[in-house]
């Protein structure tokens, strides 16, 4: 519900007599400069596309706004436009169910990579190619990235204004110190220093009754406040963030023609929240004293970092989803149940409390090109032709980081190998020495892929994928370890190419001196002469890659479990997979791990999805325990034990740890 535009508002309720000073201080002022955390008159914004690989489709292609369209991938729809919407479709309907429901759709296939091709392309006919082509998300990155270039260009830099990439289609911003300055020109007096020099006085109050919210969607007041009252300010910081944002999706549109919602708020999970509020094309705004009463309406399985294992084992542990429900728990009560980290975050969390800090990250750590197979595949050729389009697709974005100008450069190169419920990876570090080429990745992953076979038990093969990550800044001159690599003979270098790299993830290989001396010179012949290009890298190195790609997964699979992911393309890697559970009927089934109603042909794709947002929250809290509590506000991770509600977690650690470093950015484990 939104109320009226023009509105009085103050942080305490005390309608009756007029306070003459504001409820926030000089200190508290001063930390909004800074852009401090623990400001209560903090801004943030979170930015979220509307439909956006539709939108991308419907730019490209020159499509009128008003025109339905879905994009397709294989035989399923991924993203459909808001006309699309209002004839009843969403993600869950099959492409004969669509058409049905609208005669008139546009219906356009995602680009992949055809065995052999260059590049990726639109192919008319590759919804029937499943088999042989592999999903190309490039267009939709490279339309991300303009987009992002036209969000900065239009705020001040940083650490003016703060910008975090947090997924393919969304962007928190932290306005907070661009805000500051804007309040201390509109109101002068904001600047004088406090009385008595005491920073610890409080504000005069805004010298104003009103505020103009334009055509923002407010967020009702808590029952406890009114509209009558004055604002103080936050509101003015709020109406001011709202401005920029404004200006901000305006500029979008403008310059690129989309169209996204946003949600400004005092931190990352209510902007996130207001994002998805109203949309398309709209604006939420939740002023700190609507805060409960937003809160309050929602599951608290839609909060961030709440969507997942976390939420699941909350809602296991008091019975209830809601917010509401929970709000009734007393902390002790939270701490018992979940450990003292979890249970005092989340008590803080549903009360609207989060300190996350907005991370500009832009850099790209690292880059994944996966296909699963359905069927899986059972031969060495095949998984060779695959590793050739996952080399090109990697190497051609490589190239847009700047390899070829020797801007930055990967240093490790990952595969991924699952073959039913047991995933391994093989990395091996890219030799320095030579020119980054599609031929050497190529070289340096067949040496991986012979790794795997030389283990034994390679086929039938679901799923591979291969990464490159642990990039170096400007390397220059083509020498460094490489250079080492290259001295070795040939015969030394097929053995480190062959030799195991650590597997902590596979307890269920058997030590290298007990594993099959496959044919090895069966392998060598194939994979051919040039195997220096792989060497084993070690356990820390490997340790590092898989926290890269938490951090990066984590956010496109920062969707409700309803949600189904339909990627062919999903990474999946993970040391003991855990089979979701189901209960099937006439054709569906229902998940028990998120209740969903689903086809029994769309279970395989999403188990993937459960076990891709596991992985994702796995990775993230081994990353947690390697770089413990970096922010105070990041929810605690309950995801690598079976049951972590049954076991307090981190008791004794004084800061909650660390999951929601994975949010940021994403450039893997996207939905291709
Ligand atoms: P979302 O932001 O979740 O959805 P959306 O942008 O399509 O629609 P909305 O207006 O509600 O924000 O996802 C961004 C893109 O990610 C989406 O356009 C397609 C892709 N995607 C998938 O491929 N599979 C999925 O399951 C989801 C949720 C998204
Ligand atoms: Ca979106
Ligand atoms: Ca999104």
């Amino acid at each position: 519900m939104s109320s009226p535009n023009y509105l009085e508002s103050s942080p305490v309720s005390l309608s009756s007599q007029r306070r003459r000073k504001s409820a926030f201080s000089y200190r508290q002022l001063s930390q909004l400069a800074s852009s401090a955390t623990s400001c209560p008159l903090r801004v943030i914004a979170h930015i979220d596309l509307d439909a956006f690989y539709a939108q991308c489709e419907m730019v490209r292609l020159g499509i009128p706004p008003d025109k339905p369209l879905a994009v397709q991938q294989w035989q399923g729809l991924i993203a459909i436009n808001y006309p699309a919407r209002a004839f009843g479709l969403n993600r869950h309907v099959t492409i004969t169910e669509a058409v049905k429901l609208c005669p008139g759709l546009i219906m356009q296939h995602v680009a992949t990579w055809k065995e052999g091709d260059e590049k990726w392309a639109y192919h008319e006919d590759s919804f029937k190619n499943m088999a042989t082509h592999k999903v190309s998300l490039d267009p939709y990155r490279l339309e991300s990235r303009r987009i992002l270039a036209v969000i900065k260009d239009h705020l001040p830099a940083s650490p003016v204004s703060k910008v975090e990439k947090a997924s393919i289609d969304e962007v928190f911003l932290d306005l907070s110190t661009h805000v500051h300055g804007i309040m201390l020109e509109r109101f002068p007096e904001l600047k004088g220093p406090p009385p008595y020099d005491d920073p610890t006085e409080q504000l005069p109050r805004p010298p104003t009754t009103a505020l103009e919210w334009d055509t923002d969607a407010l967020v009702d007041l808590d029952s406890t406040e009114t509209e009558d009252d004055d604002p103080d300010w936050d509101d003015v910081a709020m109406v001011i963030a709202s401005e920029i944002v404004r200006g901000v999706r305006a500029k979008i549109y403008e310059e690129l023609k989309y169209t996204c919602s946003a949600g400004v708020a005092r931190n990352k999970m209510l902007a996130k929240l207001g994002s998805a509020h109203k949309k398309p094309n709209q604006q939420t705004i939740i002023r700190n004293r609507a805060v409960q009463h937003f809160l309050s309406d929602f599951k608290f399985t839609k909060i961030r970092n709440l969507g997942g294992k976390l939420g699941d084992e909350i809602v296991a542990a008091f019975s209830t989803d809601t917010v509401k429900d929970l709000l009734e728990v007393p902390v002790e009560q939270l701490k018992k149940k979940l450990g003292d980290d979890t249970g005092t975050w989340l008590y803080n969390i549903i009360r609207g409390e989060d300190h996350g800090e907005v991370n500009p990250r832009t850099q790209i750590k690292s880059m994944l090109s996966a296909k699963s197979f359905r069927p899986s595949i059972n031969t060495l050729e095949t998984a060779v032709r695959w590793i050739r389009i996952f080399v090109a697709d990697i190497f051609s974005r490589l190239v847009e980081e700047g390899v070829l100008e020797n801007k930055r450069r990967p240093k490790t190169l990952n595969l991924y190998h699952r073959q039913g419920a047991q995933t391994r990876s093989k990395s091996a570090s890219i030799p320095m020495g030579r020119t980054m080429d599609e031929a050497l990745l190529f070289d340096a992953a067949k040496g991986l892929l012979a790794q795997v076979i030389a283990d034994g038990r390679a086929w039938p093969c679901a799923n591979l994928s291969l990464s490159v990550s642990g990039f170096e800044e400007g390397v220059t001159g083509n020498k460094g370890i490489g250079g080492f690599l290259l001295r070795g003979d040939d015969a030394k270098a097929i053995s480190a190419a062959l030799r195991e790299s650590s597997k902590p993830r596979n307890p269920e290989t058997p030590p290298p001196s007990k594993r099959r001396r496959v044919e090895e010179s069966g392998i060598q012949r194939f994979f051919g002469a040039r195997q220096e290009s792989s060497g084993a890298v070690s356990e820390k190195e490997e340790r590092e890659d898989f926290r890269e790609e938490a951090e990066e997964a984590h956010s496109p699979f920062d969707i409700p479990p309803s949600a189904q992911l339909r990627s062919d393309d999903v990474s999946r890697s993970h040391a003991g997979e855990q089979r979701v559970e189901s209960t099937k009927d006439n054709g569906r089934y229902t998940c028990s791990r998120c209740n969903s109603s689903l086809l029994v042909t769309e279970q395989g794709e999403h188990d993937d999805w459960h076990f891709a947002k596991d992985l994702a929250a796995d990775l993230a809290a081994e990353e947690r325990t390697s770089s413990a509590a970096r922010e105070q506000s990041r929810p605690p991770s309950t995801s690598s034990s079976k049951n972590p509600a049954a076991q307090p977690k981190n008791k004794g650690r004084e800061r909650p740890p660390n999951v929601a470093k994975a949010e940021k950015g994403q450039k893997k484990l996207k939905f291709g």
